[in-house]
This record gives structure tokens, sequence and C-alpha cells, in this order.
């Protein structure tokens, strides 16, 4: 059954590491600094509460010219939650309909971004302030090869530094420094952030911008924990230029998936000023992707319909690492003959001209529903995203990487 999957793939799925982009190579031996910004959305970027700018500092890193900002990026996560995320950038496969792949089909066989750079010369490690069995996290870095883990136990945390879920990210960063520092260079270090987690509430001493008013506390509470998110990135890349770690690292920031579900949707609707229905619903599942290069200067912002499946493959051309046997559902963002739709795991999708959800296909320019006689139009691209779900949960149940050969 393998060699039907890897025919598809070859079919609809370009070569992802193709060399068909000026930015082939772009970071080519530079450390990698992965930041998994918990349940950002969005939406959140640009937004105001009461004339203040909730995220002033990603604000400005998405426009600047040192920062490739994917602005139609979606998360792609199932009930798996972060560990979805996880899984998808780091093996270009969807995750499962049901539970955790961390925790169903942690031993299989897997050809993921750590071990694969780790091969390179890269030293690879993660950096989370949980208790490292949370979502069996130290079970499947161990099997992905990650060569270091900095859990709860590697950061110091009081009464004072902490709240929420634990360590804030603030100190979080600030402790994490030490330890990059000792890391072998070229390294690929993931860091996943806690405080901006639900329920989002926060002492109002930390707070530096008001909370919304609206019938969801949930909602109104989200803008605050984000503020904090961005102060917490903009003092964490000031600690990498103190370090001297900065120059030679890109930084890729990324969302992990949605923060505020649609149960607070009338709020939602009322922050908007629309209605919530199904297309704004998957609008809302737009999550930040950036890449920030320091010293680039030809960045921007793109319009590229992409998503997690996508960052396994991107990350490997900007490193300049052919890969061409591998076996990813994603595409490099790069690539111009990329496939052009991002499936999510209840089998809704987005391409460049549909969105389509719960039975529904929308126009995605306008938004508008299409007439039942003519939506038929996103049938072929829905047959695709059911197939593709489904051969990628065929290689995770059957463990079919075992069969092969990576390096052919
Ligand atoms: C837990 C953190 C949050 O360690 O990653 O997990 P989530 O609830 O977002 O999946
Ligand atoms: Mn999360």
């Amino acid at each position: 059954e393998i060699s039907e999957i890897e025919s598809y793939l070859d079919k609809n799925s370009p070569d992802g590491q193709a060399k068909d982009s000026d930015l082939y190579g772009v970071a080519k031996d530079k450390n990698v600094i992965f930041v998994s910004v918990e349940s950002f959305q969005n939406f959140l970027l640009d937004s105001e509460i009461n004339g203040t700018e909730t995220t002033p500092f990603l604000n400005d890193l998405k426009e600047s010219k040192d920062t490739i900002w994917f602005k139609n990026f979606y998360h792609q996560t199932a009930q798996g939650k972060t560990s979805d995320s996880e899984f998808i950038v780091e093996n270009s496969l969807y995750p499962l309909g049901r539970g955790a792949v961390y925790f169903t089909n942690a031993q299989n066989e897997y050809n993921a971004l750590p071990e694969i750079l780790s091969e390179e010369g890269y030293e690879t490690s993660v950096f989370h302030a949980n208790n490292k069995s949370f979502w069996n996290r130290d079970v499947m870095y161990e099997n992905v090869g990650y060569d270091e883990f900095y859990g709860e136990q590697s950061y110091e945390v009081t009464p004072e530094n902490s709240f929420g879920w634990g360590l804030e990210d603030k100190a979080f960063f600030e402790q994490s420094i030490k330890y990059l520092q000792s890391q072998k260079q070229p390294f690929y270090s993931k860091f996943i952030t806690l405080t901006h987690h639900f329920p989002f509430e926060m002492p109002e001493d930390k707070a530096n911008i008001d909370q919304y008013d609206s019938g969801s506390k949930t909602l109104n509470h989200y803008f605050q924990t984000a503020r904090y998110t961005d102060e917490s990135l903009e003092q964490f890349f000031q600690q990498l230029k103190d370090a001297g770690l900065y120059e030679d690292s890109i930084i890729v920031l990324m969302g992990d998936h949605y923060g505020i579900s649609e149960y607070h949707n009338k709020a939602m609707g009322q922050f908007l000023g629309k209605e919530i229905n199904g297309y704004e619903h998957i609008q809302l599942q737009k999550v930040p992707f950036m890449v920030h290069i320091p010293g680039y200067e030809n960045g921007g912002v793109r319009e590229e319909v992409v998503g997690q499946i996508d960052v396994k493959p991107t990350l490997l051309h900007l490193l300049g690492i052919g890969n061409k046997d591998d076996l990813t559902f994603g595409d490099n963002m790069f690539a111009e003959d990329r496939k052009d739709f991002i499936a999510m795991r209840d089998g809704s999708f987005v391409s460049e001209q549909y969105v389509f959800t719960d039975g529904v296909c929308y126009d995605r320019s306008t938004g508008e529903q299409i007439l039942e006689e003519e939506a038929e139009a996103c049938n072929p691209i829905k047959e695709k995203a059911d197939q593709e779900l489904q051969y990628s949960d065929n290689i995770i149940y059957g463990d079919l990487f075992r069969f092969y050969d990576f390096k052919q």
C-alpha cells in the first residue's frame, strides 16, 4: 500500500524540496528557533481594545522586510491540540480523527524533522515548561530523535514567576537562554509557550491592556494574555540579541491552534462585527506563520493558502536540505506548482477559490455560499482531501513507514 501512497504524492504534491525558488538555502547552516505560540489566532493581529493595539510587536514584525509572513496559514489540529500541531509540523502527516497520535502511535517509524536535521549535523532540542509526560511528549520526542528536552524541571518556578498553567512565558524564555547557549551550532530548537492558554486568566497587575467587554469571559480575557505573549516574544528577541544568538538564527513563529472555540461565536461575532457562519468559522482557523531571517531584505506578506502540513518541506527548503524521497502531504510554501488546498481534519478544506465546511461550498473571495446547482465545484477537491486524510491515517495506523526507504 505504501507504494500506492507514494505514487499519489508524486502526482499530487510536487517535490517539496524543489530548488525552484530564490529562497532555497537562504537559511543554510543557520540555527532554527521555532516558537509554537499557544492558542494564538490571526484575528488578534492588528486588533485593538479601547484604542490600544493588542500585539504591537507582532504587528510590526509581520510587516518588516526581514520577515516573511503567510497571512493565509491555517492550523490543522484535532483532538491532540498542541501535540497535533507538533506532529503535523514535524512529519507533514495529518493528525488522527480521534485521539492524539502522540499517545496512540508514539512508537511508529517516522521520518521526522528532528531526525533529518540531526543527520545534517544539527543539535535538536525542545523547551517547554510543563511536565515532560504531558501529551506523552517524553516518549514521542525520544522516538523522533530530539537530543534534549528541557521540561518543567529545568526551570526555577516560583509563585512570583508563575500563573495560569505554570511558569509564565517571560521567565520561561529568560531562563531558556543559558540552555540555548550551550547548544552546539547549528541547532534546531523548538519552544512551546504556555501562558496564553485557556482560560486565559492572568493577574491584573501583569496585564497591560484592558479586557474586552462581551458575554464571554474567555474572549474578554483572551486579549490580555495575547498582549502578554506579544511582550514575551519581544523580550525573547532582545535576549537572543544580547546572547549573540540572533544573527546566526532564523526565528519561526507559528500559532498552534485556535484559542476561542465555537462556543464563543456570539461574543466573537460581536468583536468582529459579523455573524460567525461556517465560512467565518474557517477564517478563524488562521494562525500566524512568520519566518524571521535577520539581515534578509526581501520579506513581505504572502497570500498563498498554506497550513501546518507545509511547514516541514518549507523549512527544509529554506535550510537548503534536499530530501526528495520524503513522503509529505504538504508542499514547500514557495513552490509555484503547489497543491492548491489545505485540508482540515474534519473534511473541511480551503482552496484558492473555495472554502468547504459542513457540506457547504463557499466562494473564498466573497464568502458567499455557492448555489446548489454549482456546488459540485467543490467536489473534486473534497475527494482529494478525503483521500489524503485516509492515506495519512493508513500510514499511521499501519505504521507503513517501516516499509519505505527514505534514502533511495
Ligand atoms: C501543554 C501545552 C498545552 O503542555 O502544550 O496543550 P494544549 O492543551 O494546548 O494541547
Ligand atoms: Mn496548545
